[in-house]
């Protein structure tokens, strides 16, 4: 059973999930997780509007209950991602919250307080589980298909190397539509069956409330907690602090170290393959270093001619990565889905990383300058100018993520045209999503273009 705990041979506890103020027991979310699922079961698919709340995990587990394929929102979500993602996706309600604008879609609401016992088949491994949509380089982002067996296989093994069990307590405030939030912390502890904590945003003080025994954040989190020492202090009863979806920085390793007592446990992997690889609870946690790969997984590097690189800790190739975790491909998208994943299963990850004598992984960073990184969330620069370009008051725009010592990243519009800047800021917000707005928008004269009229972004990275 994919959501193992919420088997009704399970004890019941008290307070299975906290979320937005609401606690729901064991039993409360097999009750009502099981009503939700009557309520699509049949459906095709559904969209869930994924605000940190009780609907969100009612629906989420009511779909993975009846076996019906959903696909998550983003909850900041703006209206030109929003139609795209409604379209794509074939969603046919939504389940849970409804967004201001529904796209035509009827509403399904969950309700807290509904009770059903039915007990469901459970679905065939190999059925679609999410489709969670995930930026390119270029064009409007890409519904990844993801399996239940992908899902369990990735909670398994990450169980391993943490040492996770239905004793822990799991807290974080991360959105609930990426997998980070959604497929390991609340699909993760609805497996394993521990404790879960959702604190509704990721603040240092919030995470030094909880109490957790397991924690997880973005690097942008861990550095806001490792610069409040009261908070950091707070998690040294913590038993393990992971972090991910972006490279932690060794200062931020170091100093949560000193602060907490732990040394974080950093894992690597992407919306396509799910979490590949993770150093160990009870192994080595080597700053600037990513780990091994997880059960199941292999990894290897390759040079431009496609031969192998060798795992010296200094040969730097493309890292590509296959086993159980892999997504079924780009919805509606063969063309990009030959592109990511060759014909033997191994995924392009796009990363370029070097691997020791010992299996242990650096990421050292990306191929392409258009994908951007910033707070974890990862944005297409090609997305970004497209929505810029829809704005009557620019002429052209280019995208980059210039080094951002809270966001890793921080994305940077440079246009040519005669708007406000925070106007432009605004109106992607509202297209596209409040995380993808850029965090600054320059005006200048024109842009660097080679002979052939394409954007030299690495040279206008260093304007300042
Ligand atoms: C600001 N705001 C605006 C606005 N400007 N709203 C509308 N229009 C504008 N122009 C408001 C926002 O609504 C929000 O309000 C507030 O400003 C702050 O915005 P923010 O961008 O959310 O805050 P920030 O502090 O910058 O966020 C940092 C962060 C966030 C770390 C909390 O980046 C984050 O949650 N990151 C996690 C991403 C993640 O989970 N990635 C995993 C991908 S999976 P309000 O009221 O809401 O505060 C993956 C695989 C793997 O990568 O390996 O895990
Ligand atoms: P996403 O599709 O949002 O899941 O983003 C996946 C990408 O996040 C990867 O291809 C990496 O570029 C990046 N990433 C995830 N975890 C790490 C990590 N621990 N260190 C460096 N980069 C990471």
């Amino acid at each position: 059973m994919l959501l193992a705990s919420l088997n009704p041979a399970s004890d019941d506890i008290a307070d299975a999930v906290r979320i937005d103020g609401t606690v729901l027991s064991r039993s409360d979310l097999v009750g009502a997780a099981t009503a939700a699922a009557e309520r699509v079961a049949g459906a095709g698919r559904v969209a869930v509007l994924a605000t940190p709340s009780a609907a969100t995990v009612l629906a989420v587990a009511g779909c993975l209950i009846a076996g019906v394929p959903f696909v998550p929102v983003p909850a900041d979500v703006g209206a030109t991602e929003r139609r795209h993602i409604v379209g794509d996706s074939g969603a046919q309600a939504w389940l849970g919250e409804v967004p201001e604008e529904a796209e035509g879609l009827p509403h399904i609401p969950v309700r807290l307080h509904a009770r059903s016992w039915h007990r469901y088949a459970e679905p065939p491994s190999e059925a679609t589980a999410l489709i969670m949509y995930t930026s390119g380089t270029t064009g409007a982002p890409k519904g990844v298909v993801m399996s239940r067996a992908a899902i369990a296989a990735d909670i398994d093994a990450l169980a391993e190397a943490w040492q996770w069990t239905p004793s822990d307590t799991l807290v974080h405030g991360l959105p609930l539509y990426h997998v980070h939030g959604l497929v390991l912390g609340l699909l993760g502890s609805l497996r394993i069956g521990n404790r879960f904590v959702h604190t509704g945003r990721p603040k240092p003080e919030l995470y030094a409330q909880a109490g957790g025994s397991l924690y997880f954040g973005v690097p942008t989190v861990w550095s806001r907690i490792a610069g409040d020492g009261d908070a950091a202090r707070a998690l040294a009863s913590a038993r393990l602090l992971v972090s991910g979806s972006a490279p932690l920085p060794v200062p931020v390793f170091d100093r949560l170290a000193e602060l907490t007592g732990h040394a974080p446990v950093e894992r690597y992997g992407s919306t396509e393959t799910l979490i590949t690889i993770s150093t160990l609870a009870d192994g080595e946690r080597r700053p600037g270093w990513v780990g091994l790969p997880l059960r199941g997984i292999e990894t290897r590097l390759v040079d431009e001619q496609g031969g192998l690189v060798p795992h010296d800790a200094e040969s730097i190739g493309a890292l590509q990565v296959r086993g159980p975790t892999m997504f079924d491909g780009y919805l509606n998208r063969p063309d990009a889905t030959a592109d990511a994943l060759d014909s033997d299963g191994w995924y392009r990850t796009g990363d370029v990383a070097v691997i020791d004598a010992d299996g242990m992984h650096r990421i050292v960073g990306r191929e392409s300058v258009d994908l951007i990184k910033s707070g974890g969330y990862r944005i297409g620069a090609g997305e970004i100018e497209t929505a810029l370009l829809g704005h009557p008051g620019v002429v052209e725009a280019a995208v980059v993520g210039l080094p951002d010592d809270d966001l890793g990243q921080r994305i940077v519009a440079f246009v040519v045209g005669d708007a406000e800047p925070q106007a432009l800021t605004d109106y992607v917000a509202q297209q596209l999503s409040v995380h993808k707005r850029p965090r600054e928008v320059r005006l200048v004269e024109s842009l660097p273009r080679n002979a052939m009229g394409k954007v030299l972004k690495k040279e206008l990275m260093q304007w300042h």
